[in-house]
C-alpha cells in the first residue's frame, strides 16, 4: 500500500510526498512532531503538519538564513539563533570563520532529540566547540539579555502555535535590545505567493524598529509555493554589501547569489510596499 503525506499549505493547496517509512510521531508539550522517510526528499521533519526540513533540500534554507547576515556583518562573532532546534542553521553559523559563538535557544527539547536521532548531518552542529544549545523559551531569553549579540536569527515555524509571538512587534523590540549597536536580525518571513500577509507583517514589524530593512528570496522546493522570503533588520550595515565572501562548500549560496537574492520580482516589491 502506498502512503502519501500531505501538508495543507493553504485551505486550497496541498503538497504531497510519497512516504516510505514513519520514523516518529509524537505530541510534544508544544507541538505535533513527526519524522518520515520520503522517496523524493529523504527524511523529513514536520511540526504541526508543516514541513520544517528534509535531508535533500535543507541546505537552501540553512545557508540562506545564515550566510547572508554572517557575510554582510564585518564582525559576526556572537550569533543567537531562536528556534532552529534541528541544528541546520547552527551548523551554517558555526562553520563561518568569523563566528566565535553560536547560541541556539530552542523551546522544544523533542525537536533537538529528533534531529539527534534522525538527522546527523544537522545535529553534528550541537557538538561543535563554538556551539551552545539551550532548551529555553527564546521570547523570554531575549527579554532577559541586552546588547550582547552581533546577529540574531529567528528560525521559527510559520506563525501558528508557539511561533505566533515570534512575529510580533514586541518581540522585534526585544531583539533590537539584545543586539549590539551595529547588530542585525534575520527572520524567515514566509511565502510571498501564499502568505503575503505574513510577509507584510514581518517586514512592517521589523521596518518599524530597525533603521534599515531588506527582504531577500530563495527557492526552497518543499516550502509553500517554493518561493521563500527572509527579512533582515539592520542597525548599521547594508545586508546587500559583502564584508566577507565566505561560501566554501555551499550548495546554494554564492557571493553573486547574495546580491541577486535582494533583486525582487515586482509582485514582492509591491507586497512590502503594502500593495495588494
Ligand atoms: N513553512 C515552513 C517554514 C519553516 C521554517 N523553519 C524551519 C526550520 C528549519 N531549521
Amino acid at each position: 500500500m502506498e502512503l502519501w503525506v500531505t501538508e495543507y499549505q493553504t485551505p486550497a493547496i496541498g503538497f504531497s510526498c510519497k512516504s516510505t517509512e514513519t520514523l516518529r510521531v509524537e505530541q510534544t508539550p508544544f507541538q505535533h512532531l513527526s519524522v518520515i522517510n520520503t522517496e523524493q526528499f529523504g527524511k523529513m521533519l514536520l511540526l504541526d503538519g508543516m514541513v520544517m526540513t528534509t535531508e535533500k533540500d535543507e541546505f537552501v534554507y540553512h545557508e540562506m538564513i545564515s550566510l547572508v547576515a554572517c557575510n554582510s556583518h564585518p564582525q559576526p562573532e556572537n550569533v543567537l539563533i531562536i528556534g532552529g532546534g534541528d541544528g541546520g542553521t547552527l551548523r551554517e553559523v558555526v562553520r563561518h570563520p568569523a563566528v566565535k559563538n553560536g547560541t541556539l535557544v530552542e523551546i522544544d527539547e523533542r525537536v533537538v532529540q529528533a534531529s539527534r536521532d534522525f538527522f546527523p548531518s544537522l545535529a553534528c552542529a550541537f557538538e561543535d566547540t563554538k556551539s551552545q544549545v539551550l532548551i529555553e523559551d527564546g521570547i523570554k531569553y531575549v527579554k532577559e539579555h541586552k546588547n550582547c549579540y552581533d546577529i540574531v536569527i529567528v528560525d521559527s515555524t510559520d506563525p501558528v502555535g508557539p511561533a505566533v509571538e515570534l512575529f510580533s512587534k514586541s518581540f522585534y523590540e526585544n531583539v533590537f535590545e539584545v543586539l549590539k549597536d551595529d547588530g542585525m536580525l534575520v527572520v524567515q518571513s514566509d511565502s510571498p505567493y501564499y502568505h503575503p500577509n505574513v510577509v507584510q507583517m514581518a517586514y512592517n514589524g521589523i521596518a518599524g524598529i530597525f533603521p534599515l530593512t531588506k527582504l531577500y528570496l530563495a527557492n526552497i522546493p518543499t516550502y509553500p509555493s517554493g518561493l521563500w522570503s527572509f527579512t533582515i533588520g539592520s542597525k548599521k550595515y547594508d545586508p546587500e554589501k559583502l564584508m566577507h565572501e565566505y561560501d566554501d562548500g555551499c550548495r546554494y549560496y554564492t557571493r553573486n547569489l547574495h546580491r541577486a537574492a535582494f533583486n525582487l520580482p515586482a509582485l514582492v516589491s509591491k507586497i512590502i510596499a503594502n500593495g495588494e
